[in-house]
Formats: C-alpha cells, structure tokens, sequence
C-alpha cells in the first residue's frame, strides 16, 4: 500500500484517475510530452525538501553540498548541450524565464517588439492580460497574412520605426522555422537586444534537427516539459557578459528559493538529450507532424502556413463552421486531446478562436509513427464531421483507444 493511499485515498485515486487517462486517451496538446520515469522519479525525490536560495557556493542556508554538485551538474551539461555561453537553470517556469531576462536589461516603460498572440506569440511576449504589457510598451509584428509566415521586413520597419531596446522572436504556436540570423541582423542594425524563447522547439533544438537560436541571440529562453521532455521548469541561455545581471534578475530579482527537484531533472534531461533515444523520438516527432499536415491539407483542411518544419499543425477551421472550443470539445469526446488556439485569421477578431493546435511530442514518445499519425487524422475528420452522432463516436472512442492500447506510455528514452 502506497503512503498517499493510507494518508488520502480520495486524491490517490484522482491521481489513479489521471493516469488511466493518459494511458486511454492521445494526447496532442503541443506544450505537453511524456517525460521518462526517471524524471518523475526524482520529481517526487526526497530533493523537495531542501530550500535553497542564492547560487552554488554562494548560498543562505546551510546544508546545501549535495544541491550545489546537483545544480552545478545541471549548469554544465546544459551548457555544453546547447553550446551556450552561459546558462541559468532555476526558473520556475518559461514565463518566469522570460520575465528574469526582461528585468535583467531592461527598465521599466521600455519598448520591447514581439510577435502578436494571434500570430503564434505568447502571453509573455506582452499580451494585454499579462503583467509584461504592464511593464513594457510592447509593440507587436504579424504574419504575412497571405503565406501566414513571419513578414521580417515588417519586423525591420518596425524596429526602425519603434526603435526598441530589445526584439523577441519565439512562439508557442509558429509551426515554421524562424530566420534567427535575420532576425539578429535587424536587432543589430537598431542596437536592440535579441531574445528568442524556443520554449516548443527546445527538444528539437538539442537533437540538432532544427536550427540554434544560440549563435544569434543575447537570450534564449525555454521549457523542460514540451519537445524537451524533462519535466517542469524553465532555462535561460545567454552571452557571458549578461551572466550577472541574469543571476540576480532570477533571484532575488523575479524569485525566491528555487526546486532542486526540478534542477535535478533538468541535470537528467540534459545528459539524456545527447542519447541516441532521445533524438529518435525528435526525430519521429518531426516527421509525424508533417504526415498530419499533409494527411488534413489532402482533406481540405485549411492549415497554417501549408505544412509545418517543427512538431505543431495549426488549423484554421474558419471554412468549416465549427469553432476552435467546439472542436476541441468535441475531439475530447472521443479521447483525442488538444487545445483550441488562434490562428492568424483572428487577428482582427478580438475573442475569437477558430482553430485548433496539435503537436506531435507525446504519441511519438509512445512509439507511434506516420501510419497511425494518418489513422488519427482520419479519426479527428470523421469526429468533427459527425458531431451529432452518437454512434459514430462511440465507435471511434473504441478506436482510439485500441490504438492507445497498442502503443501504452513506456519508458520512451
Ligand atoms: N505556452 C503554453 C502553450 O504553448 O500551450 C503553455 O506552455
């Protein structure tokens, strides 16, 4: 008998409950993956106990020599991985990351430029509901609204015109690669600083089968727990000569103690992303969005941008008289999981939200590959053209759950 089931049976067997739905259900929400057990091995560690506050070597409580070798682990794998300068493992969070590298360099009412959210941008990139609008005077670049790719010379007019102290790149919902060199040269010609947050692509990016961001950008931010697989928590990547300000900005600047579990697993991911496993699972990703892409455009689906380079599909159901929230509802139905998400075409829309966001991290994590990326493909079509039937829904439930009992969430790196 488990200690969480004599203590609290009730959340025992919600926890159970969360289990058996990721077990029967496939997941194809883009932010979410399925880390190896080793990482919930230590998220659940004895390593919860420790607060620690300050760096290694440098800290204010005692008792801190086995963290200080956990955290300096996780600093030099993370650096040599990424090939960066130097690195900071203890945000809590991507936006945490993204809040640290602002008020590292920059002072408040300063002129940030970002991608807007309905062009694949994040809250944090100075969304009106986030603190970093309150703080910054964020001005925010679109799509080109025919190829619905980033239009950079409208990020180049737009730096000249706004002259901001610092440009950010990165999306969490850009299915297409990002001209960081390009990008680079712009920030250059307006003595801007340069972030990019590559929160989605961080497992692609450490795999090496996706451009660096690193070479070209002052930050670079990112998540441990979409393509990166390694649990929760952020990093922040950056030249050396920003080391100091980055150290301070996270704590006791934007942070108090932070999760040596988390620090940890970030140790954990960083060695196993340099393993053969790791990067097949990219690998797999990778291909298996592209056979989605193509699988819904030969359906006549409307996807963003005609394809994808990296592990998400966008897909703007304007033409299809369904909404976004409709459309998620429904495919939760039958066990397909995802999220709703704005696509390019609500730009002018305030509220609205016409498509729906898949990435292709968790079923590759599970094994599966291009034939059964097609065969959801035409699970999803044949539940959002039957919304009303029961019957055909209760059979493709069955489906997808013979197919999630076909690939059962293993131990995938
Ligand atoms: N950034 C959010 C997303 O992409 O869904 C959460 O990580």
């Amino acid at each position: 008998m488990s200690y969480l089931s004599k203590d609290d049976p009730e959340l025992k067997n919600l926890i159970s409950d969360e289990a058996n739905r990721l077990d029967s259900t496939l997941n194809l929400i883009a932010a979410e993956n399925h880390s190896p057990f080793s990482i919930l091995e230590i998220m659940g560690s004895v390593l919860n106990t420790k607060t620690i506050e300050g760096y290694p070597g440098k800290r204010f409580h005692a008792g801190c020599t086995n963290v200080d070798c956990i955290e300096s682990l996780a600093i030099d794998r993370g650096k040599s991985l990424f090939g960066a300068e130097y690195i900071n493992v203890q945000p809590h969070s991507g936006t945490s990351a993204n809040l640290a590298v602002y008020f590292s360099v920059l002072n408040i009412g300063d002129r940030i430029l970002a991608m807007s959210l309905p062009s694949g941008g994040h809250l944090s990139h100075g969304h009106l509901a986030s603190i970093t609008s309150k703080c910054f005077d964020f001005t925010h670049y679109k799509l080109d609204p025919k190829t619905e790719l980033i239009d950079y010379e409208q990020i180049r007019n737009f730096a000249h015109s706004v002259k901001p102290k610092m440009i950010v790149a990165g999306a969490s919902s850009y299915p297409r690669l990002i001209d960081y060199k390009k990008i680079s040269k712009i920030a250059k010609e307006v003595s801007a600083l340069f972030l990019t947050d590559m929160a989605h692509l961080a497992g692609l990016v450490a795999a090496k089968l996706i451009p660096s961001p690193v070479p070209y950008c002052d930050f670079v931010t990112f998540t441990c727990y979409k393509t990166m697989m390694g649990g929760r928590g952020g990093i922040i990547l950056s030249k050396k000569k920003y080391g100091k300000k980055i150290d301070s900005a996270v704590f006791p600047g934007c942070q108090g103690t932070s999760a040596v579990n988390l620090l940890a697993a970030k140790a954990l991911i960083f060695k196993l992303a340099a393993e053969e496993k790791f990067i097949s699972v990219q690998k797999m990703t990778l291909k298996n969005a592209k056979a989605m892409a193509q699988a819904f455009m030969k359906k006549g689906y409307h996807i963003v941008s005609k394809g994808t380079d990296n592990h998400q599909v966008l897909i703007d159901l304007s033409s299809k008289n369904i909404s976004g929230k409709a459309a998620e509802n429904c495919l939760e139905k039958v066990g397909i999981i995802l999220n709703r998400n704005v696509v390019p075409n609500d730009a002018d829309n305030p509220g609205k939200i016409s498509g729906i966001r898949i990435g292709t991290g968790a079923v590759s994590a599970r094994g599966m590959g291009e034939l059964q990326m097609r065969q959801i493909v035409d699970l999803m079509d044949t539940t959002l053209s039957n919304r009303g039937e029961k019957r055909i829904l209760s059979e493709i439930k069955e489906e997808v759950l013979k197919l999630c009992q076909s690939f059962p969430i293993k131990k995938s790196i």
